[in-house]
């Protein structure tokens, strides 16, 4: 018995994962942690489970050294290392760098942040591939809103693993924060604006959610999707 738990933990430990790299135009950086600004979890993976922590904001280690140029409108993508081992949302949200300020160490504290993507769960609901359409792909994608303004941003990507999420405090976010330049946006004003932590609640129903007894509806946190 005593085996088998270890094996189980351990298992469950490889299973997570981090998002350390940029896919533009259909092509993976060649390195991890190039545009992307590298996490506390690069080697541990763990999630991040308090979400009133700074942590929320971009699990940030270290800054990174290059800024991504994507056209607005276009896809962006980021490379899941391994893969989305977890099922829930993963959602996308994007904070502007402030003008005259270095994307490099800008903090993005208070209400910058706005939703660009959600991608949560289709009906009938349970813990499969088909009502998460995230799980176990090595990927994610979301479109920069054709009417965002040009200019300099961060992107963030988070998944929520739900497997652990019965209890307050469960649910395991994955997390990181893209630095990019946005070319030939729009005049768009973005928004809601919420800050990171602030924005989540540990008691927010996409947060505290059990799938047995399945349940019938899934709200993913946070404030509505910024269609332009
Ligand atoms: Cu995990």
């Amino acid at each position: 018995m005593k085996l088998l738990t270890l094996l189980a933990l351990t298992g469950a430990a490889q299973a997570h994962y981090h998002f350390p790299r940029l896919i533009i135009n259909g092509e993976p950086e060649a390195t991890d942690w190039t545009s992307v600004r590298m996490t506390k979890n690069y080697q541990s993976n763990a999630g991040v489970t308090s979400v009133s922590s700074p942590d929320m904001r971009c699990y940030q280690m270290r800054g990174a050294s290059n800024t991504a140029t994507v056209a607005a409108g276009d896809v962006l993508g980021f490379v899941a290392a391994s893969a989305v081992t977890h099922f829930g949302p993963v959602q996308f949200y994007m904070a502007k760098v402030p003008e005259g300020a270095d994307i490099s160490t800008w903090d993005p504290a208070g209400n910058v942040w706005f939703k660009i993507g959600s991608i949560t769960a289709v009906p009938p609901l349970g813990s499969s591939e088909a009502t998460w359409p995230a799980y176990n792909k090595k990927s994610v994608n979301v479109t920069i809103p054709a009417a965002v303004p040009s200019g300099k941003y961060l992107v963030r990507v988070e998944s929520i693993a739900l497997h652990q999420a019965q209890s307050v405090g469960g649910a395991q976010i994955y997390l990181s924060c893209a630095q990019i330049e946005v070319t030939g946006g729009g005049n768009g004003k973005p928004g809601p604006l919420v800050a990171f932590p602030g924005a989540y609640q540990a008691s927010d129903p996409g947060l505290l959610w059990s799938y047995y007894p399945v349940p019938t509806t899934y709200t993913a946190p946070g404030p509505a999707v910024w269609t332009g």
